[in-house]
Order: structure tokens, then sequence, then C-alpha cells
């Protein structure tokens, strides 16, 4: 008779290097759902062959160490926010399958926007919705999911409706929408539940692998410690209590309607056309770089600081690199401070957030005092020394110092020290002068300073 040996799914890590003491169990509570739910994931995961696809969002609540257990690509994001990251890393990685692993106080109370418009949007996700109708990771408050009259530490007369609201049905709502394809709420209190879940499990990941779309996982889980019961006697609450109010039930399954779509690709030239781009074609030399440019550019808001990073991922997006900008700036249309984020690299960005970068424009002090020391050694600093009075302190970065601010006064157009600070970075990378020119053209908003700009480029050009 063959043999037959029982172990852990290769969905999970051999190890988990949590906790030094103990790295061969999970967290969780006995007689929790986590666990069974996570077993049912990392199995599916194995047998569908999608380990290496598949990005795991991990929530906050019990089940905020997800990425600890799932031997899969791994996020953990901030309360309630799982579906919006889903979103970012299914666009971005076309290929990916992302599970979107949430409780009820996650997904339900914080974070219901997320999910109604991640759901109607038709996001390609599998959402896990684990109800348990308590908050489990703080200890026992009332979620959106609790019952009516249940107690609760925020509810010690039992949650009354007509102060605390009706327990919401989040698979009732989300299949009210268009987008989802396949909705279904499940349980994970007793073995023919457990399998039930299974296929639902396998069936939604197979919808996202198929390119369909959306699908929404209500899984009924029990919580024996926040809700104060012994394992079984959950076991039988869940059935008794939570099973009655919350059906289980396919609600929504257009599976074999949908059509499969994957995202279309549009090429620069293609994006060029339709923001009407006509002078990409001029042949402004290249733009072969020696390493990726992580730009921090940062000053005074009105010093032309986001302008300046928009245009830098122009030109790096013009010439076919991969780019991104991210401006960060006060809610002051003026004297505020603002910063931008600007990658131009030449392979996809991960992130289009900084926090090392190898180049910082400073337009003015305190950026050079914010922003010194996150430069990476080796990196270069770019320093308005008209306005900053002193010099780098530190010795392992390069420095550029530029008379900025007195430049494009002297040439008459203050406006322009973000184009002089700039122009002095292109130059310094050997970076032909007619792609910001072009660059300039295209967008700058008031024509009548177009020739004083170039003026001004040519200027920073030709000088030593
Ligand atoms: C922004 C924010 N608000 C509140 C909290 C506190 N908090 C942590 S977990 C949690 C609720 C978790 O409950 P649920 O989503 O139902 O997951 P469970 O722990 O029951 O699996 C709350 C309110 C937090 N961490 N962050």
């Amino acid at each position: 008779m063959e043999e037959m040996i029982l172990s852990k799914s290769k969905g999970f890590y051999d190890t988990y290097f949590r906790k030094d003491s103990n790295q061969f169990t999970t967290h969780y509570c006995p007689g929790c759902g986590h666990g069974k739910i996570h077993k049912l994931i990392a199995e599916a995961l194995v047998d569908l062959g999608i380990q290496d696809r598949t990005v795991m969002i991990s929530p906050v609540g019990c089940s905020v160490f997800a990425y600890y257990y799932f031997d899969c690509g791994n996020i953990q994001v901030a309360h309630g926010r799982a579906p919006a990251a889903g979103t970012g890393v299914t666009r971005a990685l076309d290929d990916s399958l992302v599970i979107s692993y949430q409780g009820d106080g996650d997904l339900a109370a914080i974070g219901t926007a997320e999910i109604i418009h991640a759901a109607n949007r038709g996001e390609k996700m599998t959402v896990i919705f684990v109800n348990n109708a308590i908050y489990g990771m703080t200890g026992g408050q009332m979620a959106p999911t609790s019952l009516e009259g249940q107690v609760t530490l925020t509810t010690p007369y039992g949650r009354n409706p007509l102060t605390e609201g009706y327990p919401i049905r989040m698979s009732e709502i989300i299949s009210t929408l268009t987008a989802p394809v396949y909705v279904e709420r499940v349980a994970v209190h007793n073995y023919k539940n457990i399998m039930k879940t299974r296929q639902a499990i396998r069936k939604a990941l197979q919808v996202q692998k198929d390119g369909l779309g959306f699908s929404f996982i209500e899984i009924i889980s029990p919580c024996p410690t926040s809700l104060r019961l012994a394992p079984t006697d959950c076991e039988s609450w869940v059935e008794e209590k939570m099973i009655p109010y919350y059906p289980l039930k396919v609600f929504k399954d257009e599976i074999s309607t949908r059509t499969p779509h994957f995202p279309e690709h549009k090429t620069f030239t293609d994006i060029y056309e339709v923001i009407g781009i006509d002078d990409i074609k001029e042949d402004t030399g290249s733009f072969n770089l020696k390493e990726d440019q992580k730009i921090r550019i940062s000053g005074f808001g009105g010093q032309g600081v986001l302008s300046s990073g928009l245009m830098l991922a122009g030109i790096g997006m013009k010439q076919n690199k991969f780019t991104s900008w991210l401006p960060s700036y006060g809610p002051e249309m003026r004297g505020g401070t603002a910063n931008c984020h600007v990658n131009i690299c030449s392979s996809k960005v991960g992130s289009p957030v900084i926090d090392s970068p190898n180049v910082l424009i400073a337009m003015n002090i305190a950026s050079l005092d914010e922003f010194e020391d996150i430069v990476v050694p080796g990196g270069t600093i770019f320093v308005n020394s008209s306005l900053i009075d002193r010099k780098v302190r530190r010795d392992d970065v390069n420095t550029v110092y530029i008379p900025a601010t007195q430049i494009a006064e002297s040439m008459g157009l203050l406006a322009a020290t973000n184009i002089v600070m700039i122009a002095s970075y292109l130059k310094h990378l050997s970076i032909n002068k007619q792609m910001l020119i072009n660059e300039v053209k295209s967008s700058l908003k008031k024509k009548n300073l177009l020739d004083k700009n170039i003026e001004i480029i040519n200027k920073v050009y030709s000088s030593n």
C-alpha cells in the first residue's frame, strides 16, 4: 500500500521566523478560523500553480502576520487599505494574482470605501473577507457585523440597532454591484463547510487566473477568544446565531458569461499622440544614464519644485525610461514647503517613494537641512547657493553649488530659478539641452516667457 505522508502545504514557509522561540506554529488562538482559512489558501496556491505570481495583502487585524506564513509575494498595509494596495499591485504587475485578506473591522468599518470601490471597478483580485462578528486583535470590541443583542467590550448591554445600527451584510451589498464576477458566503465552523470554503477559494482564484475579474468570498469564522466561548461552543454559536443572519450561499456567479480581460498596453508613442506631444521625434541625442536617477527636489511653495519634477519626469518618459513623479506639499499655495520624488530608471519602478535619493536638488536652506542626510553616499546634491548660505556638511557626496536665484534674477525672470537648477542638473549629466527646451515648450503655460526660458537654459549650458 502506498504510504501517505501528511505534511504542511508548500504554500507556507518551512519555518515562521516571527519569533525565535517558536518557528513552527502560527500565532492564532485554538479554534480560530484564520488558521483553517490560511491552510485552504496555501493549498490552493500550490494546486493552481500560482504561488509565484500571487501577492497576499495582509490587513491590520488578527491576520496582520499573514506575511510570515505564506510563501508568496506579501505586502502588509494600513487598516482597511488592502483593496487599494491590491489595486496598485494588480494594475502594475499584469501577471500577478492578488489576495486581499481582510477581517470585518478592516473591510466593513474602516475600509468600507476601499472595498466598495475596488469591487465597483471590478479590480482583478480575490477578496477573502473573514467575518467573525467581532474585533479580534484588539480584544473584542463591536464590529459592524456583530449581531443584534451581541455583548461585546463596547456594547456591554448588547448591540442595540437603534444606537449602533444593524449588522452589515457585505456579500449582499457587494453583489448588488455590476462588476463583481463571483460572490459567495461560506463558513469554516465544521468540516462540511470547510470543504465548501475550499471550493469557493479555488473558484475565486481561478476566476482571477482566467482574467475574469473581481471575486468576493465572505467566510463566517469562529473567534472563541474574543467571543469568550470555548472553541466547540463557538462553533455552535456560529451555526445557531451567525448563519441564520448571514445565510451561506452564492450571491453572484457570472463566470460563464464573462470574457477574459487582460490590460491593453499603450506604448509611449500612443500616449504622446493622445496628449498631443509631437516634438519627441526631434533628434535630441541619447539619454544614457550610468545609473538610475532617484531624485528629490525640494524648496518652498511657488519655487516651481513640483513642475521641475514633472519636467524631469517628462524628459525621462520621452526617452522611454521608466518614470514616476510623486508630489508632496503643504496646503498653502504659496510659502509652504514642497518637494517631489522623481524616478528615471531603466527598469520598472517598484515604488514612487524615494527614501534614499542619489540626487537632491535643494532650492532653499530648509530643504538642505531636511534632506541632506538621506542622500546615498556617492550621490549628488545640487544647492541653490543664492538662498543657502552654508556648505553641504557631508564629505561622502558630490556637491554642485549654483547661484540659481541670482542667475534667474539677473536674466530678468526670477520665476525661472527652478529652470536654472534643473538645467544645471541635466548639464551635469551631459544631457542634450534640447530635451529640456522641448519639455519647457510643451509644459510652459505662459508662452510669452518661452524665449526667456530658452535664453536661461542656453546661459546655464554655456557657463563653466
Ligand atoms: C487606523 C487604525 N485604526 C484602528 C486600529 C486598531 N485596530 C487594530 S485591529 C482592529 C480591528 C480588527 O478587527 P477585524 O478587522 O475584524 O479583524 P480580526 O482581528 O477580528 O481578525 C482595530 C480597530 C488600527 N490598528 N489602525
